[in-house]
């Protein structure tokens, strides 16, 4: 097959799905090996199937704001892949949404999920509502509204969104509160739920967590660890904040963290004092991270992404393409020796091409993010069977995916003849499982 060509014709049919094709490519040129290897995958055209969603739910969400006006967004749900498990992935509201981003996201989550060894098939969705700025009143009017249209598309063995950008455990609340007003039914079709209405222990804690669990399991094979590293981490939110906590517990030095208008940095490390307060600015006083510098002495930089600042590890938690060629290569001649992405696809292909060209341990998102969707896989199963494990239990269970993931990569990238090469590995180690998993089914 020439997936050059194939990726022309698909490039032709979703025209401007930017953030899509360029997730697309860089699995498909990625699966080359593969397909040559197994030419049943071929003659049953998988790629062509693994690449068009499985549905596409866009529907009209009608609010009210506080002032009595009456607003319109879009909302969507992408039901990508469900050859292994029920769709699987989160809900992002940001201003930015759009089909293109949509479907670039359920695409990742379908490997995703296949790599944490857990039955979960690859959806995402969302709106192009912004939360920046809203009441809490007008935010549970808006989820309401989303969930009034979104029930009647999922279900525990259907389909179980999540959060993601903007969707937190404020919005999990209200739209789960929504569902049940209108099913009458008490059912795992979130995750990331409260803890005391179904939720699991060390969810909010998974996607940070088992980022900085994975990059020990890159650093190891190099015989380093986090100890005494220097560590830049972008974005402030869920993943970032937890990543921060983790890396500083196993000794590691945070200087930096972000939002959309800037970068703090901290050249002798975040305290402990200083991650609670930022915990407190962004989770409940949703302010801005140039706050900071009026509670602790750090430097903000307005405008710029934390790539300058000399670091031995940088770990991208913030969102797409926020880490380019150029800032991939100052990173490198600065010294990096590690880089796991806690969002998903931060890295540009220039700056991942550049990681691996020069040695760079690099944990590709669908991998080193994936702690997140796992831990919500083990809160359905806590769901299904009525009980809650400790935050212990759930923590190692965790752990040991993130570890079982590393090494399947790494495997793979051995096997397929790119060791080392994580892109390769992760993604070949995806979908091998989901794609198995269609050949067995027959034409679906
Ligand atoms: P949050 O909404 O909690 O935080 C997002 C952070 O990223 C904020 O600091 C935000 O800054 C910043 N950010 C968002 N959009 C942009 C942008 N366009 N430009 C610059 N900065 C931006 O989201 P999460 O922490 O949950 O998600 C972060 C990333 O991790 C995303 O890529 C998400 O897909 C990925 N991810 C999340 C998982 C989860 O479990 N939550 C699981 C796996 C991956 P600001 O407040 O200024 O917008
Ligand atoms: O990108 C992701 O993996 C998530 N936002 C988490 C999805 C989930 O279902 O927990």
């Amino acid at each position: 097959m020439d997936i050059k060509q194939l990726l022309q014709e698909i490039e032709n049919k979703n025209a401007g799905q930017t953030e899509f094709l360029q997730a697309l490519k860089e699995v498909f040129e990625s699966l080359e090996p593969v397909i040559k290897r197994h030419p049943e995958y071929e003659k049953a055209n998988i790629l062509e199937r693994i690449a068009e969603p499985e549905r596409v739910i866009m529907f009209r969400i009608p609010w009210m704001d506080d002032n009595g006006d009456i607003k319109v967004n879009r909302g969507f749900r992408i039901e990508f892949n469900g050859a292994i498990g029920p769709y699987k992935g989160g809900l992002r509201f940001h201003p930015s949404v759009n089909l293109g981003i949509l479907k670039f996201l359920g695409f990742e989550q379908i490997f995703k999920n296949s790599l944490t060894g857990l039955p979960m098939g690859g959806g995402k969705g969302g709106s192009d509502f912004d939360p920046k700025g809203k009441s809490d009143n007008e935010v549970m009017r808006f989820c309401q509204s989303f969930m009034s249209e979104l029930y009647r598309h999922i279900g525990p063995n259907t389909d179980v969104p999540a959060g993601d950008i903007g969707v937190g455990g404020r919005e999990i609340g209200f739209l789960y509160g929504q569902y049940k007003k209108i099913t009458n039914r008490f059912e795992s079709i979130l995750t990331g739920k409260g803890r005391n209405w179904g939720g699991s222990l060390a969810r909010p804690e998974a996607t940070g967590y088992g980022c900085v669990y994975f990059t020990e399991e890159m650093l190891k094979t190099k015989g380093e660890s986090f100890q005494g590293k220097r560590v830049t981490i972008s974005g402030s939110g869920n993943v970032a904040q937890f990543a921060t906590q983790k890396a500083m517990e196993l000794g590691a030095k945070v200087i930096s963290l972000s939002d959309s208008n800037g970068s703090i940095y901290i050249p002798d490390g975040i305290t402990k004092e200083n991650w609670e307060f930022i915990m407190e600015l962004k989770n409940l006083k949703r302010g801005r991270i140039n706050e900071c510098s009026e509670k602790f002495p750090c430097e903000y930089h307005e405008g710029i992404h934390p790539w300058g600042f000399e670091c031995d590890i940088a770990l991208p938690c913030a969102t797409q393409n926020e880490l380019n060629g150029n800032e991939a290569k100052k990173l490198i001649d600065n010294g990096v020796i590690a880089v796991a992405e806690g969002a998903n696809m931060p890295s540009t292909p220039e700056a991942a091409d550049l990681f691996i060209a020069n040695g760079i341990l690099f944990g590709p998102g669908k991998a080193a993010n994936a702690g997140g969707v796992a831990v919500s896989g083990l809160e359905m199963c806590q769901n299904h069977i009525g009980l809650s494990w400790s935050f212990k239990e759930v923590d190692e269970k965790l752990h040991g995916i993130m570890v079982n993931i590393h090494e399947n990569a790494l495997k793979t990238s051995e096997k397929y003849g790119s060791p080392g090469n994580l892109i390769v590995g992760a993604n070949i180690a995806g979908f091998l499982k989901v794609a198995n998993s269609m050949l067995d089914q027959g034409i679906i």
